[in-house]
């Protein structure tokens, strides 16, 4: 039957109304019609089979996107029923595909997991598509029924008979709708796949690009365990098998798992309903006052830490420490800027009570293991005090200095912070050139001479002592760590500009790096970016045009006419510019490019960044070869 053919009751009109509303904003339901719009999509409907997993009735997810971009998620659950729903007199299947919220409504005993971000209905994904296709396998039959933007082509149908029970859903995303891209990034989908495997044990979840050929399988049965593992795999861990605890108490079911390494930094990722609830809420604060309290208390018992000597505090013992805490409850609130809080304050004390009486238990249990975390807790108590007066020290040595900003800077003149550019500059030549070159209103620059510290190897009193960290803290005003306050920065843009070579890209990781752990929230502002000098000069009769790639190098040659042959420059360094050249090129806001600094996926960054600043060289060079584009752009 053709969608002319239905007959257009009043429950009809009312599903289209809803789904139009849908087109009409659809940032409403998706948060965004860029790449990651077109990414929740997929979310969306695996979300839907993870919930059948969770109920214990799902083993095998499977994704395909395929050559068009269209993408087919599989599961072997029980199927969406087919039912007629009595009230709407259509099938259930029907109803859950067009009616706003209603997949949930059906689900019957157990909670629906997937809540908060997602969990807006699979009709949405089917209002934002041009073409579905749903099959369910169920009661001995094949159903099928096709949509166009939401609007069903057909009443439901038998195809065929099977043995088998589950539901396939093929969505064609509808590029009215997601006009910037509908091209599927397999990175992207992997990564989220692989956490959900890992968030949800046991279950297998395939993933397979039929552009590319690539398929992979994730399924882990240990789950955040794991995770934790997965996390720390260049790092040196500090005890073979992570911590694991996991317990149900009122309907709210706790997993924590975590792992020492022997790293300076804090890993730790917090879940509930599988979100990645990177503002922390409940869940974590109860973990960490549970952490810090349990680990003093063994401290002191087992005398480990004497009567005079003062109590650790929370950042001692979360050093090196790499933790997932995941939770699933029935109704939870999300809250914050992002949404990415979890809010329902009694998780806070199921969480620390819970993990607090298993941690007791494992320290006592383990002497030898426990003695390494109090060990690396000593440390850190140790190298905090350090830094505290390492930092003390530079305050009152700036309170000394006349306006207490570093030599090398040549400041803007402009002191309204959101019109101001930090340039900060490779090398003492290049960084002559810029201060020439620049516009002094807003534009400062700040040349670094040589390397500056790997930060991914010291602790915060060593990272203090390095001059180039301490140039760049004190021209920024915003401070660091703990003490990091945005509201002093005093420009909005902080532009690194490095040589177009291996070098050059060491020193830019090594500034992100430091940015990354010791100025997040900077990074989070989008106050970070990457000047784009040309690699290429092209000069003909006096003309001169520039080139960032070889494929625009190409392009100018071209334009520029066959047969006269060209003069062309490869820049190897900014200090091959002169100041006017510098300027048009990189600097002059009208014409210059940049890229602006985003972290989409914290968990990949920290990986990315030990990888590519840590101690183990085979997995850095893997790294490397295999994410080229990443190390030449840094733009993840
Ligand atoms: C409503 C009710 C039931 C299952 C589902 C929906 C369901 C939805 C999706 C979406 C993707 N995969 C799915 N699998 C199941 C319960 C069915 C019953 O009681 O038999």
């Amino acid at each position: 039957m053709s969608l002319e053919q239905h007959t257009y009751d009043e429950s009809q009109i009312q599903v289209l109304e809803g789904l139009e509303a849908v087109r009409k904003r659809p940032g409403m339901y998706i948060g965004s019609t860029s790449g990651k719009g077109l990414h929740h999509l997929v979310w969306e409907v695996v979300d839907n089979s993870i919930d059948e997993a969770l109920a214990g009735y799902c083993s095998r997810i499977e994704v395909i996107v395929h050559e068009n971009n269209s993408v087919t998620v599989i599961d072997n659950g029980r199927g969406i029923p087919v039912g007629e729903n009595a009230k709407l007199k259509k099938s259930t299947l029907e109803v859950v595909m067009t009616v706003l919220h209603a997949g949930g409504k059906f689900g019957g005993e157990g909670y629906k997991v997937s809540g908060g971000l997602h969990g807006v209905g699979v009709s949405v994904v089917n209002a934002l598509s041009e073409l579905v296709i749903v099959q369910v396998k169920r009661e001995g039959h094949i159903y099928q029924q096709e949509y166009r933007k939401g609007a069903p082509q057909y009443d439901i149908k038998i195809i065929g008979d099977t043995t088998e029970t589950g539901t396939q859903v093929t969505f064609t995303p509808d590029s009215e709708i997601f006009t910037e891209t509908t091209v599927y990034d397999y990175e992207t989908l992997q990564s989220r796949i692989r956490e959900l495997a890992f968030l949800n044990k046991g279950i297998e979840i395939v993933l397979s690009d039929e552009r590319t050929g690539v398929s992979n399988t994730f399924i882990y049965e240990g789950g955040i365990i794991e995770f934790v593992k997965y996390l720390n795999r260049n790092r040196e861990p500090l005890h073979e098998l992570p911590i694991y605890v996991e317990g149900s108490k009122d309907h709210i079911h706790v997993e924590v798992a975590l792992q020492y390494n022997d790293s300076y930094t804090e890993n730790i990722y917090s879940f509930a309903n599988n979100i990645n609830t990177h503002e922390g809420g409940t869940h974590e604060s109860g973990f960490k006052s549970a952490l810090t309290r349990i680990i003093n208390d063994y401290a002191r018992k087992s005398n480990l830490i004497k009567d005079n000597d003062s109590n650790f505090s929370g950042d001692d013992v979360r050093e090196g420490l790499t933790a997932i805490i995941s939770v699933k409850i029935p109704e939870p609130q999300f809250e914050g800027q992002t949404k990415t809080k979890l809010g329902n304050s009694e998780v806070r004390g199921i969480v620390e009570s819970f993990f607090a009486e298993k941690l007791q238990e494992f320290l006592e249990e383990n002497p030898s293991v426990s003695r390494k975390i109090v060990e690396k807790g000593l440390q850190a108590a140790r190298a905090r005090e350090a830094a505290r007066k390492a930092r003390e020290l530079t305050r009152r040595k700036s309170a000394l200095e006349v306006g207490s900003l570093p030599g090398k800077l040549a400041d803007c003149s402009s002191k309204d912070a959101s019109i101001s550019e930090l340039y900060i500059v490779e090398g003492d030549s290049a960084g002559g050139s810029a201060k020439q070159g620049r516009d002094r209103h807003f534009q400062a620059i700040l040349p670094l001479r040589g390397k500056i510290l790997n930060v991914e190897k010291a602790r915060l009193d060593r990272i203090l002592g390095n001059a180039e960290i301490r140039a760049i803290i004190t021209a920024l005003g915003t401070g660091i760590s703990d003490e990091f306050d945005l509201a002093k920065a005093r420009y909005h843009k902080i532009i690194i500009m490095t040589d177009a070579d291996v070098d050059g890209a060491h020193i830019r990781t090594l500034m992100l790096t430091f940015f990354y752990r010791y100025m997040r929230q900077i990074i989070d502002a989008g106050y970070i970016y990457i000047a784009q000098p040309p690699l290429f000069k092209i000069e003909r009769n006096k003309v001169i045009r520039y080139a960032q790639t070889e494929k625009e190098r190409d392009r100018i040659i071209a334009e520029f006419g066959e047969g006269v042959k060209v003069n062309v420059q490869r820049y190897k360094g900014l200090g091959e510019m002169n100041a006017i050249q510098l300027w048009e090129t990189t600097m002059d806001p009208e014409s210059r490019t940049m890229l602006q600094v985003t972290i989409e996926d914290a968990i990949e960054a920290d990986v990315v960044f030990d990888t590519l600043m840590g101690d183990n060289v085979e997995p850095r060079r893997e790294f490397i070869q295999k994410y080229a584009r990443y190390v030449t752009n840094l733009d993840f």
